[in-house]
């Protein structure tokens, strides 16, 4: 019965087809068969030249990306191991969850791209409990490379972008944010990063993100074009970029080098970096356009600072709360001599009646 009906459909399903493409009058179900394996092969072979198409703009030269081919011992790798890090098929990790580990990796190439979009693709997890862990990592374009220190294991006083992926709040005064926190800064040489403050004196811009054992995949995205800079997270598996930080006027010289860097302390964490993808963006751009970004930069800044001048008052009030405090008290003593003036007259009052 079933096979009857099926017979059915198919021959009505043939006549119907070669109503549509006279060209193919097709008799045997061997020839519709081999029209749709061939348009089944076309079709994917389209679905690969787009794949190509997109690969393009994907930098490999700049990228870290699997398999991690020759990273660590050969000389025709474009990225360098430091420290700790270690590579396994899965992922380059900067640090295991230990104590006192500090790891890196770094691009040989000098970049060079003007218009470009990195996208980081990382993993922190460990046994320890929230806030008993640490310490974060950090992603950078900067003038040096392979350097040691205290800023999530990279030299302080770096030139160039970072990008902080910070997991432990070390300024516990403040709860004003939640943790992990996200946020960017631009060294210009001077600039210091502020480990116990966790560089809030210094940050551009940021946001917090659930990127600590996430159960999703979590993504990073950094934007720069025609002197802006965009930071996107994607964190909670929606597979959709969201604005974490947005810095215009920011100038940064070219030739610098890609980075991921982490350390650990007392407490620690796996510290993963899966990918490293670098874009080429094609931009267009006016001639007043081409004629501002003409200057050449040689030292990393952003044209209004000020706007980033953060007043983290540690004691004491700022002027609003000074103000407000004021006004309360001013008004505060008007009433109570309203009240005592009435209670006053009042008395006045009652004592006068007794005496008559
Ligand atoms: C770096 O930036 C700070 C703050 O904007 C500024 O005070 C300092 O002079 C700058 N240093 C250099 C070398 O440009
Ligand atoms: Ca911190």
């Amino acid at each position: 019965m079933a096979a009857n009906v099926s017979k059915l459909n198919m021959s009505r399903f043939r006549r119907s087809f070669c109503a549509v493409c006279p060209v193919f009058p097709l008799n045997h179900l061997a020839e519709l068969i081999c029209v749709l394996v061939t348009v089944c092969v076309l079709t994917q072979q389209s679905l690969a030249d787009e794949q190509a198409f997109v690969e393009d703009f994907l930098k490999r030269e700049y990228s870290l990306v699997k398999p991690y081919r020759g990273l660590g011992f050969s000389s025709s790798s474009q990225w360098d191991l430091m420290g700790t890090a270690m590579v396994s098929p899965d992922h380059v990790r900067l640090t295991p969850d230990m104590q006192s580990r500090q790891g890196a990796v770094w691009s040989r190439i000098p970049f060079i791209l003007r218009d470009w979009e990195l996208k980081v693709h990382f993993k922190v997890h460990g046994v320890g409990k929230k806030n008993l862990n640490g310490d974060g990592l950090a992603i950078w374009l900067t003038k040096d490379r392979m350097q040691n220190g205290p800023v999530f294991g990279n030299m302080n006083h770096f030139v160039g972008l970072g990008i902080f992926v910070d997991t432990y709040p070390n300024a516990d005064k403040m709860h004003d944010r939640t943790f992990p926190y996200v946020s960017v800064m631009l060294g210009n040489g001077t600039l210091s990063y502020d480990h116990d403050r966790d560089g809030r004196p210094t940050e551009l811009g940021g946001c917090s993100a659930m990127t600590r054992n996430s159960i999703y995949d979590t993504f990073l995205l950094v934007r720069y074009s025609k002197n802006r800079l965009t930071l996107m997270v994607d964190v909670d598996g929606k597979q959709e970029w969201r604005d974490c930080a947005e810095i215009d006027g920011l100038r940064l010289p070219t030739g610098y080098y890609f980075g991921a860097s982490s350390v650990t302390g007392d407490l620690s964490d796996n510290h993963d970096i899966i990918s490293m993808k670098v874009y080429q963006l094609t931009v267009e751009r006016t001639p007043e356009e081409e004629e501002e970004e003409e200057e050449e930069v040689t030292i990393p800044r952003v044209d209004d600072m000020h706007q980033f001048q953060v007043n983290v008052e540690e004691e004491g009030m700022s002027g609003v709360q000074f103000f407000f405090t004021l006004l309360f008290s001013v008004l505060g003593l008007g009433v109570l001599a309203v009240v005592g003036l009435v209670v006053y007259s009042r008395w006045k009052e009652n004592r006068r009646k007794r005496f008559y």
